[in-house]
Formats: C-alpha cells, structure tokens, sequence
C-alpha cells in the first residue's frame, strides 16, 4: 500500500491506514506532540489480541498488609481481613497508613470467568517481588522488579475466581537479588505498571517480532512465535498497515515493505502489523530503522546521530514508580519542551507505554536492566545472575518492536574494573547481542580509566560528577573541573585505542534544591546547577568526538530513607532540572537552548 508523506511532512497522503501516524515538529506547545493521530481514533499500546475476551483488572482492589509473614510464599489466608482498599496500578507504600511500610502488601481481586480454559495474566511489572495465587494455588512467583511478566492461570468452569498478588517490599537479597537497600532511589512495594487478564485460545499467538535489516531498501525480517504447536501456515493471514492479506511463506522470513515511511526522531513515523489465526489474532506496532556504532559515530539510518537528553526514573512522590498516564505523558511533553532527542531508563525495563510515548514521540532510548553499584558480593552470587539474565530475556521481548529503543543497557555503575566481573560483562553483553543482533549493547560506567571492559561493548558510555563529588575542596565554585576531566577521559579513549568506538556521557550533574537561590551561586542552589548544566553543555558544544549526553537527571526522585540520607537533603537525589512534581529549576532553561542549537547539527557532526 502507497503511503506518501504531506509535503509539510506532518501527515500521510493517501494512506488507508488508521494506524500510521506522524507526530508534530518541535516547534508547536507543550503536549501537542500527539496532534497528527486522526481525530476520534485513540492511541493503543501493542501488542493488541482484538479476538481475545479479557478482564478489567485496573480498578480498585481489596488490600490487606501484615508484616508477620516469612514471604509472599508462605501465607496463611485465614489471618487476613481484606478490610482494605488499593488501586491497581499503585504503590501501598506512599498511602497514609503505610508510607514507608515494609512487609506484604495483598491485593484481591475477584473475576467472574465466562468460560473453562487457559489465561494468560499480563503484568507490566511490580516490585519487590510478587506470588499470584489462583483460586488460593499459588501460580507463580515474579521475583524481577519492574519487569513484564506473564503468568499462565486455568479455569475450570466458568463462574468467579479469585485472584491474589502478594507483594513483598522487604529487601532480602537472596529472593529479590535485583534490589539492594543501598540503591539510589526508593524501592517501593506494589503494582507498579498495568494488568492484563485473557483468555487464550487453545492455539495462540505468543508475539511477532519485526527487525529493520536494511532501512534504505525497507528490508525487514519477521519472527512469528506461537505456543505450542500451530505451523499449518495456510490458514494464516498477515497484513501490514491495514493493507493486502498474505500468507506467511514461514514462521521465521524476510520481506521489503516498499515505499514504507522510515522511523526518525524527526518523522517518528509507526507501522502495524496483523497476524490472524483461525482462533487468534495480534496487532503489533513497529517502526522501521537501524542503529549503528561505526567509526566513532552512532548512525541512524545510516546518518550521523547525536544524542542529548536525560537520564530518568520512573518515580513521583505520591505515586512512587506507578506512575499514571497522564505524568507519563507529561514527562514526554517535557523532554520534547527541552528539545531532547534522548532519554536513558535509568535504571530498570521502563513502562512499555512510555516506551510507546517515545515511539510517537521520536525520542531515542536507552534500556538497561535493575542494577546499581553491584560489587563482588552480587556478582558472584548465582542468584543475582541468574535474575540478571532471566530479566534482560524478558526487557527484550517485551520492548523487541519499539524503534525509540536504540540501546539495551546493564549493571549502572557495576564493578567494571575489576577482572574477576570481566567474564560476567562478556556474558551479559554476549547475551543481549544473541537475543537482539540488531540494537546496541552497553552499561554505564562509573570506574572512568581503569574499566576493562569498554572494549567489548559498542559504545563507551561514562558516567562522571566532575565539580560536584570529589570537587577540589579548595575552591568554592570549581566548575572548570568539567572541560578537565571530560578532556582527560578523551585522551584516555584515543591511548587506549577505543576511538573507533562512539562516546557518550551517560550521566553529568550537581545537586539543587528546588526554590533555593543564593547570590554565591553556592552548591545545592539553583544557580550553580544551571552554571554547571551551562559549562557541561558549552563543552560539549565544540566537542564533536563526545555523541551523547543524558544529563543527571530529569527530575528528583526519593531516595534513602538511612543514614545515608545525610547525602540526600530531604531524602531525594535533588540533580533533576525538574523538582519531583516537575516544577523546573533555572537550568531547565539552559538545557533547553543548548538542546534546540543542538537540533539537526548532528549531521554535520558540529554544535554550537
Ligand atoms: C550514580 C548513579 C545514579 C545516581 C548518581 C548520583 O552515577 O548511577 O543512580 O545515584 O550517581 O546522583 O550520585
């Protein structure tokens, strides 16, 4: 099917398709980044199973907390009232009543099952660690914070089923290996991301996936996964963008969808596809675009790219990480406001419908799995990596089809110096590489010169706190340590021959209190944050060799409720641009100018 682009490039020209759509230039206000869908059309989030019957499940709930039990495994049912009241998604730990409770959250939910079968329970990730029970049977244990789960339930007859999660929020490393109590940012208790309830047809589709395999030729290769056995191709239809059925020529094929509009940050143009079974049917959404790491320089769709935006959590003070759509989308409304082209999901798999916001919205991301600072004691351990590994399979599969995710990232700040964790990089790396040949592979490190591992990934991605921690205690404003030690870090990639290889800063900032101004421009106030945001960004200005930068960070976010609060005036990690309700600092200002100069300069590999 033809599809052409207006000439003012905002919408398509004879295109049948409801499900293209192209999002506005920069230059329009605040949260209209949305306005080319066709009216009266809502936005979806893929994949979607149109035959499927479901259930509501984001609602209200019955809630109970007790701290007496052992674990979410080992309950006893007949010592629980239900007497309370939670919303699902939520976080129990930010309610009155239980703010900062540690201990198990339950949540109750009764269905009233139409017919005898298969269900697949879909959830968008929670934390610590959650046993669904069945009808009282426990039915699985997610034990993988923020990550998308599946959980397979039966029933068998219909009528009402109960549906229990437990939720966990206690640290013990040994069931929830993936979060430690000494971790930058809040570890909140409940169900942080949407639910799904369906039913499954006795022979289902699991996913398709699609790779872009050369974007100038619009060459994509196509993976179709079923549960169980189902390959009768025949009675398959597949159709891309409401357009001409096919048949599958195999589950696994290439095809060139001519003519098909690219996937940029610039035109963030979305395509769907339809698998239909006799039983099934999915409808995924994908965009069509490659990434590279060549010769210093990340290449999208075989041009240069430069990267300039923030690292940012999924946090809110009233709604800890579960956040609502709407702070979603105004989290995208401001990332577009400061001209960004570049978010990093610090630091765990991200909300698939924030990932679906970026889609639309063009802005390119990095992914990376729950992990900070982790040192021998973590790495060594077989049950950290192991939950490493089984969470980095599932942050791939779930976000296998969003073009904005350009990067998969792991282990922020981890002991990347050390040779005894050498090995476990290359396994991680090796893994990500396996499962998704087609998007970039590294983590953020923090051990600068002495890091053995940069070599292997694809790019070299620094984080680095230059004039904040370890400032010379001499000096009172010792903003000209950045140019220093950016330059110093420079010169160190081209010694060790890793200039082949793209730079980017995965993390820069300094501390400062909302509402703080100070005429010495003294630190934690908001003048010397935009000074700082305002050197780091002059720097990189005239810096071509350096082709990213996610600022530290997006917005304050809790943080340690210990002793090491001491660190983190009113218990939150206070670099944001953005206080944690989004109220801008002055240097949100700065980033934004810098960012709009930096806009479309990337192709000429200069900035100013
Ligand atoms: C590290 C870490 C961030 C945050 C930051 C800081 O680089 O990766 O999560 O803790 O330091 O504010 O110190």
């Amino acid at each position: 099917m033809k599809q052409v682009l207006s000439s003012d490039n905002t919408h398509f020209k004879d295109s049948n398709s409801k499900k293209c759509h192209i999002v506005a230039e920069k230059d329009v206000s605040f949260l209209q980044y949305f306005r080319n869908k066709p009216a009266g059309d809502a936005m979806e989030f893929y994949p979607l199973f149109p035959k499927r019957d479901s259930y509501l499940l984001n609602t209200v709930w019955d809630f109970a907390f007790t701290e007496d039990f052992p674990d979410a495994e080992h309950v006893d049912f007949d010592r629980l009232s239900f007497d309370g009241a939670a919303a699902v998604p939520g976080v129990f730990d930010t309610l009155p009543g239980y703010c900062g409770a540690r201990g198990i959250g339950f949540y109750r939910k009764y269905i009233d099952v139409k017919k005898a079968g298969t269900l697949l329970l879909k959830s968008g990730g929670l934390g610590l660690r959650g046993s669904v029970f069945w009808n009282r049977e426990p039915a699985a244990m997610i034990d993988l914070p923020y990550s998308g789960t599946e959980t397979l339930l039966k029933a068998d007859r219909p009528g009402p089923c109960e549906l229990i999660l437990a939720i966990d929020n206690r640290f013990h490393f040994e069931k929830t290996p993936l979060f430690s109590q000494y971790y930058d940012f809040y570890a909140h208790g409940g169900i942080y991301r949407p639910l799904e309830l369906q039913h499954l047809p006795e022979k289902s589709i699991d996913r398709v996936y699609v790779t872009t395999l050369d974007h100038a030729k619009r060459k994509i290769g196509i993976k179709i996964v079923l549960r169980g056995n189902m390959s009768d191709l025949q009675s398959m239809r597949l159709s891309f963008d409401g357009g001409p059925e096919i048949i599958p020529p195999a589950l696994e094929f290439e095809t060139v969808l001519k003519e098909f509009a690219l996937w940029s940050p610039e035109h963030p143009v979305m395509h769907t596809l339809k698998l239909e079974t006799e039983d099934d049917s999915i409808v995924e959404e994908f965009g069509i675009r490659t990434i590279k790491a060549e010769k210093g320089s990340l290449l999208l769709n075989g041009e240069k790219l430069h990267l300039h935006g923030f690292c940012r959590h999924e946090s809110h003070p009233q709604f800890g990480p579960a956040l609502p759509l709407q702070i979603l989308l105004e989290d995208i409304g401001f990332l577009k406001d400061m001209n960004c082209n570049f978010v990093r999901g610090s630091h765990y798999p991200q909300d698939q419908r924030f990932l679906s916001l970026c889609d639309r919205a063009g802005i390119l991301v990095w992914e990376e799995g729950l992990g900070w600072g982790d040192k021998r004691d973590h790495i060594e351990n077989p049950s950290f990596r192991s939950a490493q590994k089984r969470q980095l399979k599932q942050m791939v599969r779930n976000s296998f089809n969003h073009p904005s995710v350009i990067i998969f990232g792991f282990l922020n700040e981890g002991d990347s110096h050390e040779t005894y964790a050498a090995p476990f990089y290359s396994e991680l790396i090796d893994l990500l590489h396996k499962l998704d040949p087609a998007r970039l592979v590294t983590y953020a490190s923090a051990r600068g010169e002495s890091d053995v591992n940069f070599s292997k990934a694809d790019l070299v991605a620094f984080n680095t706190y230059p004039a904040w921690y370890a400032a010379d205690s001499e000096k009172f404003r010792p903003l000209e340590e950045i140019p220093e030690r950016l330059n110093q870090f420079l010169s160190f990639v081209k010694k060790a021959d890793l200039n082949e290889k793209p730079v980017i800063i995965s993390e820069i900032g300094a501390g400062a209190l909302y509402g703080w101004h100070d005429r010495f421009k003294a630190p934690w106030s908001e003048e010397y944050q935009a000074e700082y945001i305002d050197a780091v960004c002059r720097y990189l200005s005239s810096t071509p060799e350096i082709c990213g930068l996610s600022l530290w960070h997006f917005a304050d976010c809790r943080s340690y409720t210990t002793s090491k609060s001491l660190f983190r005036p009113r218990t939150f990690n206070n670099k944001g641009v953005m206080d944690e309700y989004r109220r801008p600092k002055l240097a949100y200002e700065i980033v934004k100018q810098y960012f709009s100069r930096w806009c479309g300069q990337e192709k000429e590999g200069t900035r100013s």
